[in-house]
């Protein structure tokens, strides 16, 4: 039972007895990402300052080398996660291959993979957008005692144990679920605590806000221009509001609190749009289903999608489970 008040550390142990296998793994692996969040976050809110500090490539005035955010806040997570007896092994959006983790006895025991966008929306960063990370956890599927295969990756979302996203935005939210609701917490960063201050979220079934990147309409295929027009349409609660920041975790996140879809359809120079199945789309689908919304490609079930290749890309509409399905009718 959520407390509003409560301490993400709290919480976790609280509802320990939620996780399928409760031995205690699973909540170390949050906690964990909880930590490198906290670290990634100081960082992000620095980065204004870059011109002070000195840019990506230089030796700033301290004499550290200075890295790129994305490279930081990627080193950070996969850092974190290596030092804990938990995750065996970890695919980043930002490595082209993934990282085999033994474990400290080299006896390849440990139990969870993690796939993660470290720092999605990065280009928002000099323009002080908010931006955000992305995780999914599985339990792997290749025999423990045996370093991880490519398999243990390729699993349908419908497999995850866990997902969730942190927002750093005017304040720095983690949200994220383990398959029983989707609660959010605030970060207060003057003491480093992040509290329950969203318990229970759920996708409102209908909204008014569609958020995809209209600059594209011309190569969109016939059925996201016609449900673009059918947003724009007055009649009933319509025309909706556009709002596209162009940083998923921000819109998704905006969407799921207001009601609204957002979409990043297929185009005629992108044949699977630009989202990446195991990084961005499989978690916010689990995020978005377990608060009651929807995500599919337009036409089935995100979280059914058989993945082939770790940074496969497909088409992604998600939010409001009665829009979702709208724009679904538009697509046929
Ligand atoms: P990234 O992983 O390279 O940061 O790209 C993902 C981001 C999403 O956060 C956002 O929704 C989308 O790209 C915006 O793309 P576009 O500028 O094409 O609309
Ligand atoms: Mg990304």
């Amino acid at each position: 039972m959520a407390k509003k008040n409560q301490t993400l550390g709290e919480f976790i142990i609280e509802n320990q007895a939620d996780f399928q296998y409760s031995s205690g793994e699973l909540s170390r692996l949050i906690n964990s990402i909880r930590l490198a969040a906290k670290v990634v976050n100081h960082e992000v809110n620095k980065a204004g300052l870059v011109d002070i500090t000195g840019a990506a490539g230089e030796v700033n005035i301290q004499g550290e080398d200075q890295q790129k955010l994305d490279v930081y806040a990627n080193d950070k997570f996969i850092q974190t996660l290596t030092n804990r007896e938990i995750v065996c092994g970890i695919a980043s959006e930002e490595n082209d291959d993934f990282i085999t983790i033994c474990g400290q006895k080299e006896d390849h025991n440990n139990k969870y993979v993690v796939l993660i966008d470290p720092l999605d929306g990065s280009s928002n960063i000099d323009v002080n957008v908010s931006v955000g990370t992305i995780f999914s956890i599985y339990r792997r599927v290749t025999p423990m005692g045996s370093p991880v295969t490519i398999d243990d990756f390729l699993q349908e979302g419908n497999q995850q144990v866990a997902a969730g996203y942190i927002v750093y935005g005017t304040s720095t939210m983690l949200v994220y679920t383990t398959g029983h609701g989707v609660n959010g917490f605030t970060l207060n960063p003057a003491i480093g605590t992040y509290y329950l201050s969203h318990p229970d979220m759920k996708f409102p079934e209908d909204g008014n806000i569609y958020s995809i990147n209209e600059g594209n309409y011309v190569h969109f295929p016939q059925g996201v221009k016609d449900y673009i027009k059918y947003c724009q349409t007055e009649e009933g609660d319509r025309p909706y509001t556009a709002r596209y920041i162009g940083s998923l975790v921000s819109d998704i996140h905006r969407n799921m609190i207001k009601g609204g879809i957002y979409i990043y359809p297929k185009s005629s120079k992108a044949s699977n749009g630009k989202l990446r199945l195991l990084y961005e789309c499989n978690p916010m689908a689990f995020i978005a289903e377990q608060a009651g919304g929807k995500a599919s490609d337009g036409y089935q079930r995100i979280m059914d999608l058989k993945p082939t290749e770790l940074h496969q890309r497909v088409p992604f509409f998600c939010g409001s489970k009665n829009m979702v399905e709208k724009a679904e009718e538009f697509m046929k």
